[in-house]
């Protein structure tokens, strides 16, 4: 019997700097709907599906910046969306930022919550390539996430939802081979990806007409040399004066997008994920057991200075 997961994938249009957390989770349970009708197990939304995508600003004022975060998950704001998995019997992945007191003080992460169709928490996920700058900088499109969050510490879990093995990632970790080799290693059959990606970046103009061919790119490439499914949902849309690049798409384990959105607005795309792919993929020059090279990846695991030349 072939093996599958019918999985959506919910892409956010722009969210307000003042919209609230009731009208947003209301947003996202209108597509966990969506996705439950047209037959989905799983749905994935965006990184930082909560919010406008406020690392954009240097922000000054504390009770802004402290309101972006979550504090515990689910709350009294995002429990809605907890109720709607159980009674629609539909699992989610949601992206979101973390505020916790963890190992004696006041810590925040970008972060990812897997959630089975029972409302229960499988497991989390910490944003590993945190990019950007603690401070703008001249001639750089303002992106400061390295003043709003620390680098992920939980490393690249893989957990089982009804019985698939999957991985998660959070934007610019789509673009690091490393990310999805990590999580094929560790037996994911599917990786989830939540991004909210600039349109334009000030400080590379020669490459603005490939920005939604380095988007697809690496995550076909993670796809196809991994030989596993890659789900990815995007922020899209013109946020509070930026716009952010959609182009929400489920890939194959061949490295093909089997399905895209066509907006850049709230939208739903649902594929029946076909988990004998995988292997099938695999025996097409991936059997990792066979053929990699561990030994003679050292440099890949070193510290920059032992690397040398980077
Ligand atoms: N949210 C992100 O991680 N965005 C990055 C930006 C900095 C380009 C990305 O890789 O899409």
């Amino acid at each position: 019997m072939t093996r599958s997961l019918p999985v959506a994938v919910c892409q956010c249009g722009p969210i307000r700097r003042d919209e609230t957390r009731a009208e947003v989770v209301a947003r996202l349970v209108a597509m966990l709907e969506r996705a439950a009708a047209g037959g989905a197990r799983l749905a994935l939304f965006p990184e930082m599906a909560l919010t406008t995508f406020f690392p954009r600003w240097d922000l000054e004022d504390d009770a802004e910046i402290a309101g972006y975060y979550e504090t515990e998950m689910p709350s009294a704001e995002t429990r809605p969306l907890f109720d709607a998995a159980r009674r629609l019997k539909i699992g989610f992945a949601l992206g979101y930022c973390e505020a916790v007191i963890e190992e004696g003080r006041a810590r925040r992460f970008n972060s990812m919550v897997l959630v089975g169709d029972d409302g229960a928490v499988i497991g989390l996920y910490r944003k590993m390539h945190v990019p950007g700058s603690e401070t703008p900088e001249p001639g750089v499109t303002v992106h400061l996430e390295r003043k709003y969050f620390e680098p992920g510490n939980l490393g690249f879990p893989v957990f089982e939802f009804q019985g698939v093995r999957i991985g998660m990632l959070i934007c610019n970790d789509r673009r690091w081979p490393e990310a999805y080799r990590m999580l094929r290693l560790a037996g994911a059959e599917m990786v989830l990806i939540g991004y909210n990606t600039p349109l334009l970046l000030t400080e590379t103009p020669r490459l603005a007409h490939l920005r939604m061919f380095h988007n697809h790119l690496p995550m076909q490439a993670g796809a196809y040399q991994n030989t596993m499914w890659v789900a990815a949902a995007a922020k899209a849309g013109l946020e509070e004066g930026q716009a952010l690049i959609g182009g929400s798409c489920i890939i194959a384990p061949s490295g093909e997008i089997v399905a895209q959105v066509a907006s850049l607005e709230d939208e739903v795309i649902v594929h029946h994920a076909d988990l004998d792919m995988n292997a099938e993929c695999a025996r097409a020059g991936f059997d990792l057991a066979r053929y990699r090279r561990p030994s003679e990846y050292a440099l890949i695991a070193a510290e920059p200075a032992a690397a040398g030349r980077e």
